[in-house]
């Protein structure tokens, strides 16, 4: 499979290697681009990698119920027929051992893991305009330096666990699901606190009910999910996926969403309320997230997206069995998938067990975590387990929590104290020859992820071949193209309904003092493909090169 030969990283008289380019974290982004500069484009390539093993999100995501919400046969590299062909998914929606087994095998299969430094949390990140090199140090004091640095550090793995008085005292065991212990955490018999009802608390709720003596689960923003119908894949579907690996990548490259199916071009508005009705019931029977695909106007119009909300919220009154557990679990704040939706297996279900109770912390916060449970304005729960489900400082956060300086110093974290800039999401003025893979800006966590990383990687490889080939140091934005596109990611956002859930993790909501600012592009992945694909035909339009 490799196209050059790799240079071995010769030192400089500092005594790090003097390397072509440093990558930051070996998950699916950090991988990919490694494989496409070291092995595509031969140079010589460090990547620096926190965890002690390969997988990003997968390697420290191991919380119970841990699953894909995208389809397996649509969520992996595309960029290699055989490798599509060659690898067999068991489910629909596999669990996070298979996608880390999967992860794995792709490291093995193109011999990535000779290029990864593990166990080597990046600190800091500086430009040095004098030698057009970055100057990387990681936490237990190794330098490196490239003249290329790609940070390929995922959108979701800067873990948010809230400030809660008390906390120290617990003398029971907590947990954050995105920095799970590997060997697990064993329920039975506990009483078991679950903080957060997003996609992750979602996944893990019915899984902890299952083992724990009682499980309490701390809603303070209810959300609409949708059935996954997890199940394993057939004989059939498995045949279907290797006979037409090239069909599927040309799906997951022509959606907005990067999943293989596309929205619906009927209008709920325009389909009479019985018709609409059955379509929505065939959408919930099928499952997962391509529910909000049913209609094309669900995202882009209120009384359209109230249909879609209407039938979920029928769908939880009928399902859970208690009117008040089911009440407190429809009474939900902003449009159907104006957050991002989850899917699940049998979470309103969950609330039917003897053992699962639901308390509402809108209603009466949470005051402070006690030595042995969570205190409510209401109450007081006992607790031998704590698990935080309470997401991440998106997006940001893990730029934000390195030291990242670009020309004369300049602080990234100061260029984005009121939000974060750039240009398509790839790179920022002032960073010279900093490329931020799936960056704020760019459609990232709107999008089946490993589509959005493939473009990104390869956009990148493109571009440093055509430097290469033109002889040219440096690449950096324009400010005026940076300015342009940001306008471009807040029109897009006002288009649809994303930017009215003003409790998103989409907006910085999330986590307290964040500035709150909508962070991905909301335009579609195949337009912004179109449009990265088009800046690059016009001579990097908006990016200025000095040799
Ligand atoms: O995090 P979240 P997540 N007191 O931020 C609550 C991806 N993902 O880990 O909404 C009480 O969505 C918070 O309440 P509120 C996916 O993109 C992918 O679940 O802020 N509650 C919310 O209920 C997803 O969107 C897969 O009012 C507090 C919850 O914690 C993203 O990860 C699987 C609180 C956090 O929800 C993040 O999901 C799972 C407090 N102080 C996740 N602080 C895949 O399938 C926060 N909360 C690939």
């Amino acid at each position: 499979m490799n196209s050059a030969t790799t240079h071995d990283p010769e030192s400089t008289p500092g005594g790090s290697p003097a390397l072509d380019a440093i990558i930051i974290g070996a998950g699916l982004a950090g991988l990919y681009q490694l494989h496409c500069l070291r092995d595509r484009l031969g140079l010589s390539v460090q990547v620096l990698e926190t965890g002690g093993g390969v997988g990003g999100t997968w390697y420290w995501n191991r919380y119970p119920g841990a699953r894909c919400d995208s389809e397996s046969h649509a969520y992996g590299f595309s960029f290699s027929e055989e490798l599509m062909r060659d690898w067999d998914w068991t489910e629909r929606f596999p669990e996070q051992k298979e996608i880390l087994r999967y992860i794995d095998h792709f490291a093995d299969r193109f011999d990535l893991r000779r290029s990864i430094r593990f166990n080597a949390r990046v600190s800091a990140a500086h430009y040095n305009d004098a030698t057009n090199r970055w100057e990387v140090r990681t936490a237990s004091g190794e330098s490196f330096n490239a003249k290329f640095l790609i940070t390929a550090v995922g959108c979701l793995s800067a873990a948010n666990v809230p400030t809660i008085a008390g906390l120290d005292s617990f003398q029971g065991q907590w947990y954050h699901t995105g920095q799970w212990p590997h060997e697990g955490v064993n329920f039975a018999g506990k009483r078991v606190g679950l903080i957060g009802t997003g996609s992750t608390g979602i996944q893990a709720a019915p899984v902890i009910a299952e083992t724990a003596q009682h499980l309490s689960v701390f809603q303070r923003s209810p959300t609409y999910s949708v059935p996954a119908r997890n199940a394993p894949w057939t004989a059939e579907f498995k045949r279907y996926v290797k006979e037409n690996a090239a069909e599927i990548r040309r799906a997951t490259h022509a959606t907005p969403s990067g999943h293989p199916f596309a929205n619906s071009e009927r209008l709920a508005l325009q389909t009479p309320p019985h018709e609409r009705q059955a379509i929505y019931e065939a959408a919930w029977r099928k499952g997962g997230v391509e529910f909000r695909t049913a209609f094309g106007d669900i995202m882009l119009n209120k009384e359209a997206n109230d249909t879609a909300a209407e039938f979920v919220r029928n769908k939880i009154l009928q399902i859970v069995k208690d009117p008040v557990t089911a009440h407190k679990l429809t009474d939900i704040d902003h449009p159907y998938a104006g957050k991002r939706p989850p899917v699940d297996t049998d979470y309103y279900e969950t609330f039917n067990r003897d053992n699962v109770s639901l308390v509402d912390v809108r209603a009466a916060p949470i005051e402070e975590i006690t030595a042995t449970g969570i205190r409510t304005r209401d109450g007081h729960y006992p607790l031998d387990i704590i698990v935080f489900a309470t997401g991440y400082d998106a997006l940001t956060g893990p730029l934000l929590r390195m030291d990242i300086r670009g020309r004369s110093g300049r602080l990234l974290a100061d260029d984005w104290k009121d939000g974060p800039r750039s240009y398509l999401g790839l790179q920022m003025e002032g960073f010279p020859n900093l490329f931020t893979i799936t960056g704020p800006g760019s459609p990232s966590v709107l999008t089946n992820m490993p589509v959005a990383i493939e473009q990104h990687s390869d956009w990148i490889a493109d571009c440093i071949a055509h430097m290469r080939a033109q002889g040219l140091e440096r690449i950096e934005p324009q400010a005026q193209a940076m300015g342009d596109w940001m306008l471009k990611v807040t029109e897009a956002a006002s288009a649809t309904l994303l930017s009215t859930a003003t409790t998103s993790w989409y907006l910085g909501a999330n986590v307290p003092g964040k500035p709150r600012v909508f962070m991905p592009y909301s335009g579609g992945m195949a337009r912004y493909r179109k449009i990265c694909a088009d800046v690059a035909t016009n001579g990097y339009e908006g990016f200025r090169f000095s040799s």
